[in-house]
């Protein structure tokens, strides 16, 4: 392949292996650059230098430099200073492949990394402005001419999302993807790798990978998952290892020798972009581009995988049938109908929980009304029901403007329910599918209805998969709903549905699903003939169900099918749903409820757990009826939170649902402090406390418990807030001469911040007591750093401060 300019690196990639680059900000650092200074504006600082280095990694044998733009964006720099950086970074580029040695390709990519912002509801940065902020830089990259967009270390795959929608929608770019993956081999905020797979594939990444945060070997498996599922080539630009301090300056462990070698068996397996991130540098490229000599490109291939994701979880359509939990659906339900017009989202998240924990693989959500903005309704119980449910979502509308508005801010690769073999139908959804990814339940009907025969239904099939090719939509992203109708009105009904869904699933190789219960409308004990004809189903080959995990027969159908089948190893499944069915179901005593494993052993416990706001502050309010309010937080409130911190610590919890359960929490403390304040708390004012969490912790729920306490005992409140430095803790308790000072820290990397409080004060205002608590500190430690008082819980840090203030005052 002769490299010529302009040439399009997904030509270079069909039959070449694309050497990347490696780190920029090490090197930068080793130039002089600055802790906290911008490596942006060495663009136009030292323009100089950034040549130099990408000089270097052009001549070491890179295809592929990334231009020094990876914080370039609008949340950093305003408009007319980035589109100087953008600007100059790549020209900079530009000079650096002219200058340097060798006749390879060479190509600049637009590096783009994330925006250090957590988005909406984790965060505060709404996801249309996340896109608008890439969409700036994309454009600038794009005008002054480079060649592909990078986007890389994404550790969140909403904002991965945001930023190559900006790239699909402001350049007509190849873009790579690549995210940084922890030991876990997830995304900080619980992606795995198939996960982003489904998501970035289906809306058109030319390339996936993963870079930074670990050494090659590390990023075995995260590798492995990458060419498990992706068609598009596989990218990896790995750290040199994890960072090492001998005390005096920072290196990595990995030499370039090793590092080549690792990188280079990964490109034996099917890796087809490969590089270096944090750590690595021109010799590390050398090495890896001297070991990748003679080694030819693994061939891409098709892999076929049908798969939905959410921000967490990747449902694939394989050999288990996926269940699609059908009750968030107004139909019939006139509860749910008051819910959607009274715009009680809080009734949606519940029935969506409920599915989840009775086995739903995915969720159907359709929120349609004539009465009610579905568009509006949808979107928000798309992203409500995404805040608290890993489940992926099916969404379900046949009005187009509510499809691509759920579809756009949905995080992951949703299901879509649904398009049909009508012009119009397919003409609305087709192109939503192609720009946004999805998995399509396609209905086999068309302008003349639902065909009688199975053979007009397969007809009809073909005709849908065709036209979806002209979209360049794979049959793999259609699964075929051959309809199941009333078996009362027309005796064949059920026999048509399931030649239909033999024939697609066996001659045209796709999935299919069902609206199972549809068959035995009009007929009594309609459970029965649900099951039985699901069972039917099932054995010609229904990959998905949109059914009724509540009902018990369903599921015992359904657990019984795949235990027969042999999709259930030891029967394990099987026999744990026989075990929990509802006493009256099975002939085994119903277990006693009890906490497991991330589950509260209350309502109210669970509602926390579970991230639901107004849930939570609607129990707190009725237990407040009955209970005294300290008890709620001690018994409920606490024990939750520990719930959901430990299984964040063992990663079975990802930071989303830590922030959700945390909203949850506070909603319910709300309750709590309205309610105390209500009942007016002590009339005689005691004397003042400060109260802080300390620099660095966000930490504030324990803190707000010690606050209202202190408040409801009679003392004057001073709270600073969280995150808060220790000369503004000083200065207030100097200001205020406030006889004590509280500090609250949750992290053990926080705890420095604490005893560097202390020494100040200790300095500034010897006088002041000072009491520490959070949940790392004991009181030892708590000795050591020189607090007068290590408190437990709130109620201890009262009686110790009303003890010291009537000595005080004695
Ligand atoms: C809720 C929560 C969050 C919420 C906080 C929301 C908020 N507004 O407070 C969010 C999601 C934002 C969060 C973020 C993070 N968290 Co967090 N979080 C928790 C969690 C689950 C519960 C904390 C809590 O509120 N407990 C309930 C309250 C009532 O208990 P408490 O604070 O201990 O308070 C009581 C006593 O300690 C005492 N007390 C508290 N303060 C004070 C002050 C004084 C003066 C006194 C006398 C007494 C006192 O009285 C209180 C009432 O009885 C804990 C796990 C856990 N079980 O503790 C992890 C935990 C604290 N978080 C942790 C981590 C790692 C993080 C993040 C770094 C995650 C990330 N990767 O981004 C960030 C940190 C951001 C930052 N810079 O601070 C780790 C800390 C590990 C460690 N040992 O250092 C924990 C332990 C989870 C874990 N097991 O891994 N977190």
């Amino acid at each position: 392949m002769i490299w010529v300019k302009n040439m399009d690196i997904r030509e270079f990639l069909k039959d070449n292996i694309a050497v990347l680059d490696g780190g920029m900000g090490t090197l930068l650092q080793k130039a002089g650059l600055r802790p906290g200074e911008e490596p942006e504006l060495w663009n136009i600082t030292h323009p100089e230098v950034i040549e130099r280095i990408q000089c270097e990694y052009f001549s070491a044998g890179s295809n592929v430099v990334n231009t020094n733009t990876f914080g370039a964006n609008t949340l950093k720099f305003e408009k007319e200073k980035l589109c100087e950086i953008v600007k100059s970074a790549v020209e900079i580029a530009k000079r650096a492949r002219e200058r340097s040695a060798g006749d390879h390709a060479k190509f600049i990519a637009l590096d783009i990394g994330p925006t250090g912002k957590m988005l909406k509801p984790y965060g505060d940065l709404d996801f249309e402005d996340a896109v608008a902020v890439f969409a700036e830089t994309v454009r600038l990259g794009a005008r002054f001419g480079a060649d592909l967009v990078m986007i890389e270390t994404m550790n969140d795959s909403y904002e991965t999302k945001a930023a190559l929608l900006a790239v699909k929608e402001n350049c007509s770019l190849p873009v790579f993807v690549s995210c940084a993956y922890g030991e876990d081999g997830k995304l900080m905020t619980g992606a795995s790798p198939a996960a982003m797979v489904a998501m970035l594939e289906g809306m058109g990444a030319d390339a996936i990978g993963a870079n930074c945060s670990l050494g090659p070997e590390k990023l075995r498996g995260v590798v492995a998952e990458l060419l498990e599922n992706a068609s598009v080539p596989v990218l990896l630009k790995p750290n040199a290892g994890l960072p090492q301090s001998d005390g005096e300056r920072t290196y990595y462990d990995v030499c370039a020798d090793d590092f080549a070698r690792e990188v280079a068996s990964a490109v034996k397996k099917g890796v087809r972009i490969a590089g270096g991130c944090c750590g690595t540098t021109p010799e590390y490229i050398s090495a890896l581009v001297r070991e990748l000599r003679g080694i030819s490109p693994v061939p891409l291939t098709k892999k076929n995988v049908t798969c939905v994701s959410s921000y967490a979880r990747a449902v694939k359509f394989s050999e288990k049938p996926v269940l699609i939990g059908e009750r968030i659906n107004p139909t019939g339900k006139k509860r749910f109908k008051e819910a959607l017009r009274e715009g009680d989202i809080g009734y949606i998240l519940g029935e969506g929980i409920t599915q989840e924990e009775k086995g739903a693989h995915v969720l159907d959500v359709n929120v349609g009304l004539p009465e009610i903005d579905e568009k509006a309704m949808l979107t928000t119980a798309v992203s409500e029901l995404q805040a608290v449910t890993p489940l992926p979502l099916q969404i379900d509308t046949a009005d187009a403007y509510a499809m691509e508005a759920a579809l756009r801010i949905y995080n992951g690769k949703a299901m879509v329910n649904s398009v049909n073999g009508k012009e119009e139908s397919m003409r609305a959804v087709f192109p939503l599918v192609k720009k946004y990814g999805g998995v399509v339940v396609a209905l086999t009907l068309d302008e003349n209805g639902i065909p009688k025969t199975a053979h007009e239904r397969v007809e009809i099939a073909k005709k849908i998969i065709a036209t979806a090719e002209e979209y360049g939509i794979e049959k793999k992203d259609i699964v075929f709903d051959t309809l199941a109708m009333a078996v009362s009105a027309d005796k064949n009904a059920a026999l048509a549905t399931l030649g239909a869904l033999r024939t697609i699933k066996t001659e045209l190789g796709c999935h299919t699903s069902l609206g199972v219960s549809n068959i035995s409308f009009g007929l009594p004990a309609r459970d029965a003939v649900n099951s039985a004809f699901f069972a039917m189903a099932l054995e010609n080959g229904l990959s998905a169900a949109i059914m009724n995990p509540n009902s018990v027969e369903m599921m015992k159908t359904y657990h019984a099918f795949c235990a027969l089948h042999g999709l259930d190893e030891n029967c394990a499944d099987y026999i744990n749903f026989a075990a929990n069915m509802p006493a009256a179901e099975s002939s085994a005593a119903a277990p006693a409820p009890k906490a497991e494993g991330g589950k509260g052993s209350t309502e109210l416990q669970n509602a926390i757990i579970k991230g639901l706001r107004e849930k939570a502050a609607a129990l707190t309010k009725q237990m407040l009826a009955s209970n005294a309010p300290l008890d709620i937080v001690q018994r409920e409130i606490i024990p939750s939170l520990d719930i959901i911190g430990k299984g964040f610590e063992e990663k079975t919890v990802y930071l989303p649902e830590l922030l959700i359960s945390a909203e949850a929490a506070k909603s319910a403390f709300a309750e709590i402090k309205a309610f105390v304040t209500a009942k007016g708390g002590a009339s005689v004012k005691k004397c003042d406390f400060v109260l802080a969490t300390v620099k660095g912790d966000v930490h504030d729920i324990g803190k707000n418990i010690v606050k209202l306490l202190l408040e409801n005992y009679g003392f004057n409140v001073i709270d600073l807030g969280k995150d808060v430095p220790p000369e503004a803790i000083a200065e207030e308790a100097e200001r205020t001469g406030a006889p004590f000072v509280g500090l609250s820290a949750l992290m053990t990397t926080t705890v420095p911040a604490m005893e560097e409080t202390i020494k100040l004060l200790r300095a500034r205002t010897p006088a002041t007591k000072i009491i520490v608590g959070g949940a790392v500190l004991t009181a030892e430690y708590a000795a050591r750093i020189g607090a007068d008082k290590y408190a437990a819980d709130a109620m201890e840090t009262v009686r110790y401060a009303d003890a010291v203030f009537a000595e005080i005052n004695a």
